[in-house]
Formats: C-alpha cells, sequence, structure tokens
C-alpha cells in the first residue's frame, strides 16, 4: 500500500450513537462485533500502511446534533466520520424493507417470512447509489474500499461504475443461502444483486458452505465461469474466500481480571448458590430460535426431575428492530414461552428461567460469561455468532461448556463444543444434561483446544488477512486487465507481422469468429466474414489456418470455397487448400458404440438437447435446454463418462454448453505446433474462445501472440472481452503500414 493510501470502512451505521450523558447529549462508541474488531484492530496495529481511515454510514441522530459534537472529536479508533443524512421514509424501504423483510429473513432459511415490494427495493438502490456517490467524492485515486454486510451488496458495482480505479472488497457477515433459497428474489433484482457484489475485487464470507453456495449462484444466474474461489466476470477476475470472523480473545481474558466484572460476578453467583447457571444471550429475532431453545430446556426439565432447583437459565435478549412487527411479535411468543415454562416448574424456592430484555454494559456481559457453567446457544441459522466465541475466550479457568447450534458458523471452528441441531428440542435436552454432567477434565480438554483455536485466528488476524487478500487480489485483477488486447498492444502486433517473412494465423470458429447459435447449423459465415477470412488468406506471405471442433463436411460446405486451410473435429482431419481431408493422426473409432447408448439416453431424457456425431468425435449439447437443468444435467454426464471411460484412450470435454467425447491423442494443441512447424513460420497469431483453443495456447506459449475471445481462465497473453470485437481487430490486420510489410 502506498503511503498516502485512505482506507473506507463503509457498513449501514457509523460507530457511535448518541447518547444521554447526564443531562448533557453526547455520542459514544457502538457495541456491534465490527465495531470492537475494526477499533481493536487499528488501536493495536499502529503501522497499518493506511495515511487516513474514514468511516461512512448512515447517520442515526440529527444532523445539528452531530455538527455540534463533530468540531473537535475524531474517535473511535481514529476514525474520520462520515455520516450519510437519510429521508427518514427512504430509510425504511432500504432497511426495514429490502435488507430486513427479503434479504435477512432469505438469507436465514426464512422464506415465507420475506415480503417483496418494488418500492423497497427501489428505495435500497438509492440508499447504495447515495453511498457510491458519496465515497467517489471522497476517495483519491486508488483508496481502498472495504463494504460491510448485506444492506450494501450493490454498492460495489454502482462504485466501480463511479470510480473503476479504487480497491473494493466486500465481507458479508450472514450466511449466504442455496441457491434454491436465493433465487426467490425477482429475477432482476437477483441479476442486480449478483452484479453489485462482483463490482468488488474480493468478496469474504465466513464458510466454505457460504461461499459454495455464492459460487453456485452466481454460476446459475449470470453463467460466469468460476473455480476455486476464482469467478470470471465480463473480463474481470473476482475472488471468493473465507475469513471466519475471530474476536478480540486478549479483551476478554482481560476482563477475568477486572475488578467490576469479578465484583458482578460474585454477586450473581450469590444469587444462585446452590445452581449450575446456563447463560443464553441473543438479539430479538427469529432466527436466533430463542421459543426452540425453550422448549429444549422444557424437555430437559421434563426429563431430569432430579435437576429441579439445581439449574437456572439466565435468558438475555437484546432489543433490536423494534420497528418491524415479525420482531415484537416474537418479543411477546418469548415472553409467554418463559411464563409458561416457569408456571409449569417453579416452586417456592426456585424459578427455571430468569428472563432480562435489555442492553448489557461491557462487564455485566462479561460477568455472565465468567458466571455460567454452560452457554447455550442455538440460533436457527447465524453467519457466525460472536458470543459463542466470547464465551469461550472469557473461560480463563478453562472450565464450563458451550451447547452449540451447528446451524451457526461457528460451529466450523468450535468443533468441541455440544452440538446440536436447534430445531431438535430432545436433542438440545440431550445436550443440556451431558454439558451439565461433563467432567472437570474433559470441559478443560474442549476448551483449552477452542480457545487456542480462536487466538489463532482472532480479529486481528481477520482484518490483516482480509486487507492482504485484497490487496492481492487487486495485484492480480491488475495483472489481468493489463491483459486485455489495448491500442498499444495491437500496434506491437502489427509491428511483428509486418517485419515477418512468413505469418499464419491460426483462428478458431465457433464463439471467435461467430457467436453461438441456438442450433450449430444456424453459425454458418455471413458475407463480410467470408470477405474478410478471403482477403486475410490472400495477404502475401501469410496462410490462414480455420480451426474448429466441426465435422469436416460443414467446414467443407461452408468455407470450403476460400484458400484457407481447413481443420475440422479438433484436428483429427485436415484439409490444405486445392487438397482432399486427411488424417494427422490414425485413430480408432470403434469407442463410439460403447459411448454412443448413454449420450442417446441423456438427449431422450433432456429435452432440447442434442447428439452431434462426427467422424472422430461425438458431442452432446445442451446449448437449448434450460440453463439449471442443462448445467447440472451435463455435470451428471460427465459423471457417468469418467466411470463409463475410466482407463480409455479417449478424452471428455466440459466444453461451453457441450460435452464432447473423442480420442485422447486428438487435440489442437498438436495440429497447431504441426502447422507452426511445417510451415515454418515465424510469425504465429492464434485466437479462441473455448477450453479446447487453451490446448494451442499451450503448445504455442512461447512462440506466437495467443489471444483469448471473452473472460475465464486463460493461458494466452492476450484477451478480446467481447466476440463482437475479433472482426475488427482483424480487419485492422489487413493495412499493414507500409513500412512494416516487405510487400508494399
Ligand atoms: C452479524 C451476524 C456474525 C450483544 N448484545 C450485547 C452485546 N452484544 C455483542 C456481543 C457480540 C455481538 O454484540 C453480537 O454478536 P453476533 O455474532 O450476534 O453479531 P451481529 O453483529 O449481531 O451479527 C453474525 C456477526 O455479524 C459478525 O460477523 O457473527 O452471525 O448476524 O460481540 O458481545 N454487547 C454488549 N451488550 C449487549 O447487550 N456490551
Amino acid at each position: 500500500m502506498n503511503e498516502t493510501q485512505r482506507l473506507f470502512i463503509v457498513a449501514n451505521r457509523l460507530p457511535v450513537q448518541e447518547a444521554e450523558k447526564g443531562r448533557k447529549k453526547g455520542f459514544r462508541q457502538s457495541s456491534g462485533g465490527l465495531v470492537s474488531a475494526l477499533k481493536s484492530y487499528f488501536d493495536r496495529t499502529r503501522d497499518s500502511g493506511f495515511a487516513r481511515k474514514s468511516w461512512i454510514g448512515i447517520a442515526d441522530f440529527r444532523r445539528e446534533s452531530w455538527e455540534k459534537w463533530n468540531q473537535g472529536h475524531r474517535d473511535p479508533g481514529d476514525f474520520e466520520l462520515l455520516p450519510l443524512f437519510i429521508d427518514e421514509a427512504l430509510y425504511d424501504g432500504y432497511y426495514n424493507g429490502f435488507s430486513n423483510s427479503v434479504l435477512w429473513p432469505l438469507f436465514h432459511y426464512f422464506p415465507t417470512y420475506a415480503s417483496f415490494q418494488l418500492r423497497q427495493f427501489e428505495a435500497y438502490r438509492q440508499v447504495n447509489q447515495l453511498f457510491a456517490e458519496r465515497i467517489a467524492a471522497e476517495a483519491q485515486p486508488g483508496d481502498v474500499v472495504w463494504v460491510h454486510d448485506y444492506h450494501l451488496f450493490l454498492l460495489p458495482g454502482l462504485l466501480r461504475r463511479l470510480r473503476p480505479d479504487l480497491t473494493i472488497g466486500f465481507f458479508l457477515h450472514i450466511p449466504f443461502p442455496h441457491f434454491e433459497i436465493f433465487r426467490q428474489i425477482p429475477r432482476p433484482w437477483c441479476l442486480e444483486l449478483l452484479e453489485g457484489l462482483l463490482g468488488a475485487d474480493l468478496i469474504g464470507f465466513h464458510t466454505i458452505e457460504y461461499r459454495r453456495y455464492f459460487q453456485e449462484t452466481v454460476q446459475m444466474i449470470l453463467h460466469a465461469e468460476s473455480d476455486f474461489g476464482q469467478i470470471y466476470y465480463q473480463d474481470r477476475l473476482i475472488r471468493a474466500d473465507l475469513f471466519p470472523i475471530g474476536i478480540d480473545t486478549e479483551k476478554f481474558r482481560l476482563a477475568s481480571a477486572d475488578p467490576r466484572v469479578e465484583t458482578r460476578r460474585q454477586d450473581i453467583r450469590q444469587n444462585f448458590p446452590d445452581q449450575k447457571l446456563i447463560f443464553s444471550l441473543d438479539r430479538l429475532d427469529y432466527t436466533k430460535g430463542v421459543l426452540q431453545r425453550l422448549s429444549g430446556f422444557a424437555n430437559f426439565l421434563d426429563h431430569h426431575p432430579e435437576w429441579h432447583g439445581r439449574v437456572v437459565m439466565l435468558l438475555n435478549v437484546i432489543p433490536s428492530r423494534d420497528r418491524l412487527s415479525k420482531y415484537t411479535e416474537r418479543k411477546r411468543l418469548i415472553e409467554e414461552r418463559v411464563s409458561s415454562v416457569n408456571g409449569r416448574f417453579s416452586n417456592y424456592r426456585w424459578q427455571p428461567i430468569v428472563y432480562f430484555y435489555r442492553h448489557l454494559e461491557f462487564d455485566h456481559l462479561c460477568s455472565f460469561y465468567q458466571v455460567a457453567d454452560v452457554a447455550l446457544i442455538t440460533p436457527l441459522r447465524d453467519g457466525m455468532n460472536l458470543v459463542a466465541k466470547e464465551y469461550v475466550a472469557s473461560r480463563h479457568r478453562e472450565d464450563g461448556a458451550l451447547i452449540l447450534s451447528e446451524l451457526a458458523g461457528a460451529a466450523n471452528e468450535l468443533g468441541e463444543a455440544f452440538l446440536v441441531n436447534p430445531f431438535d428440542e430432545t436433542e438440545v435436552a440431550t445436550a443440556i444434561y451431558q454439558s451439565l454432567t461433563l467432567p472437570a477434565d474433559q470441559q478443560q480438554e474442549r476448551m483449552r483446544r477452542m480457545q487456542a483455536r480462536l487466538r489463532d485466528y482472532d480479529v486481528h488476524r481477520w482484518v490483516e488477512d482480509f486487507l492482504q487478500e485484497l490487496r492481492l487480489s487487486r495485484q492480480l485483477q491488475q495483472a489481468r486487465s493489463n491483459r486485455v488486447l489495448d491500442e498499444r498492444n495491437r500496434g506491437i502486433i502489427r509491428e511483428k507481422m509486418g517485419e515477418a517473412r512468413r505469418r499464419l494465423l491460426l483462428l478458431d470458429y465457433d464463439g471467435t469468429l461467430r457467436p453461438f447459435a441456438r442450433h450449430p447449423l444456424q453459425a454458418l459465415p455471413d458475407a463480410a466474414l467470408m470477405r474478410l477470412l478471403d482477403q486475410l488468406a490472400g495477404q502475401p506471405d501469410q496462410e490462414l489456418a480455420i480451426i474448429s471442433g466441426r465435422d469436416s463436411a460443414t467446414l467443407e460446405n461452408w468455407l470450403g470455397s476460400l484458400p484457407v486451410i481447413l481443420v475440422a473435429e479438433h484436428g483429427a482431419l485436415i484439409k490444405y487448400p486445392e487438397r482432399p481431408w486427411s488424417t494427422l493422426l490414425p485413430v480408432s473409432t470403434d469407442w463410439k458404440q460403447e459411448v454412443l447408448p448413454t449420450l442417446e439416453r441423456f438427449t431422450r431424457r433432456c429435452h432440447g438437447s442434442f447428439l452431434e456425431e462426427k467422424e472422430y468425435a461425438i458431442a452432446w449439447h445442451y446449448r437449448n435446454m434450460e440453463k439449471q437443468l442443462g448445467f447440472s444435467r451435463s455435470r451428471e454426464l460427465l459423471q457417468n463418462l469418467s466411470v463409463l471411460l475410466a482407463n480409455r484412450p479417449l478424452q471428455v470435454l466440459d466444453g461451453n454448453q457441450v460435452v464432447e467425447v473423442r480420442s485422447a491423442h486428438i487435440n489442437k494443441g498438436l495440429v497447431a505446433r504441426t502447422l507452426a512447424d511445417t510451415l515454418e513460420a515465424d510469425f504465429i497469431l492464434c485466437m479462441g474462445d473455448d477450453k479446447t483453443d487453451e490446448d494451442m495456447f499451450q503448445a504455442l506459449r512461447e512462440s506466437a501472440v495467443t489471444i483469448k475471445i471473452g473472460s475465464g481462465q486463460t493461458a494466452a497473453r492476450f484477451t478480446i472481452p467481447r466476440q463482437q470485437d475479433v472482426t475488427g481487430f482483424l480487419e485492422s490486420l489487413l493495412d499493414l503500414h507500409p513500412k512494416y510489410s516487405r510487400h508494399a
């Protein structure tokens, strides 16, 4: 990072809240996980590499109070605070509306809670746009922007449009759901949301599942190629990676030595001298599973009367989103359930649940963490869940037990907890019993392991890791965009061509010279393309070869009149001008009878798909099928073929909406190399769009100008992102400057 670089943290909220201090109003740092994470990282890391740090978020206070307070204040964490003041109705549509009545319930697998209203999506878009405009106006070239969470999915894309020079990272704090859930969002919004996200250089998730679902969704909806966390979209490389958020373990360990925390802990303990304490803390939210948890606890009390009077559950619910009816209704249901459990089991000396509905001060929270024998944390879905981690980090005596929902992201890292299905009240009840009776040595062993893991990837590592990977993503991105064939490189290519004694052009056909058509026979060349190819082939000292996967008859029919070399079936057959077709290598076709029945079965079962039988290959095309079905069937076919053809000298090609089987000895690379050698060319230009063309790019790696058409991973030296630009480029090679051409 350079010395003048500025970091923008962008989140729905600012890290401060208006608060009353006696009779005076002021501002204090807000309590959220993200605020304390970033603040503690930057407090500790003096040399973060950023000259300035700013935090942009929506103000939940009035402009006047801010202006009064802001004179002279900069904190917390030395961030410059940039509040966005947003009209209340607009904010309501964006926050209570689309963010928390569509994205939040859907992404936590509550699809029936989602209500889709165009007006709210428009508010969401508008607020994201306001963020983008504010950042675009503030940022200097090359600054770094780190966007947080589901409220701002559109922001990376909107900002990229305004400021392509910025490095943009995005982190999702909640789960990314399975495609089947995501697709319930109206299609145009799905596209906008994903394209918005893909404006980032790096997208971070808590777990590998969230990343997988995201990649699958991008593939299903945008048909963007992706592998191992790299997504290729509109000629950009976007990385998606895992960054399971950690906590400030040191802060929770130190809190144990804080006398205020110790006093509170003793105070709580004295009230429950003979009882084990089960602690539970959540924001008021239907995703947190409080009702199911209470049923689990009641089930435990039902089956273990010996524990009556000996265990108490301290249930803390923190007020949240109380303008949404789903939340106020939840509060009522929880309170009813608490009363019903207490009413059923209490006696004069004992009440099984002590219920709190309020925000806790930090030292109070820590005293709960320390006093609790068991933490019972059973969300129905949770991106991560920091409370579970904080409980573990607070156990400085290495005792206690954690019961954790397997549907919380944190379950991936806290395998020593009692992992439960939060919907299964019997399993929760059993885990409560097991945790209350867990021998001390086992408590210690489990705690130690979990604590070591939390220390290993604490919040500082999380921030550092994300920012480092973001920097790397940008570098990869830039290295890649340097490969887009620009004017300068076109000039260099023309110059080299002009100087060459013998030139060879190797061009793929479908997807390179012609766009893809619904049926292969519809991609025939038009008059302009025929003229261009004729002119290219007619240049002095220049050979033109069309190297295609198509069968020889089609190529002959379409292009046979031109003075060009035709190569069919990826190199199985070759034809020089005025000469008959011949084979490059003797190749057997006995295998066809074995493969045909499987391919025919898939064709029958997949409406819209069709077979293309060539002399040395058979291709199953699925471009006319419904997109998602076609893709998933093609995966099935690939799996079938890999079993059927194991150890046979055949290759199965996973092409662009086609699966092709052919002899392993044939590939475009071999024929490209052979032509280059036999024609003794000292300049080779090779262009293609598909995976089969990669064989040519690899084979000619050192000696040729290789150009990939479209996006995606490639071994080619240059890329032309859009197929429509290919003919323009080839036309520019027709009039090489006289100074370059020996024949001029
Ligand atoms: C998102 C995701 C993901 C809570 N009540 C009080 C209080 N807290 C603190 C806790 C903890 C944090 O707030 C809550 O942790 P969550 O994990 O639930 O985080 P959220 O910010 O709500 O939610 C979640 C997280 O982002 C991080 O990526 O884990 O899955 O939904 O730090 O200690 N702190 C104090 N008093 C309270 O009453 N002082």
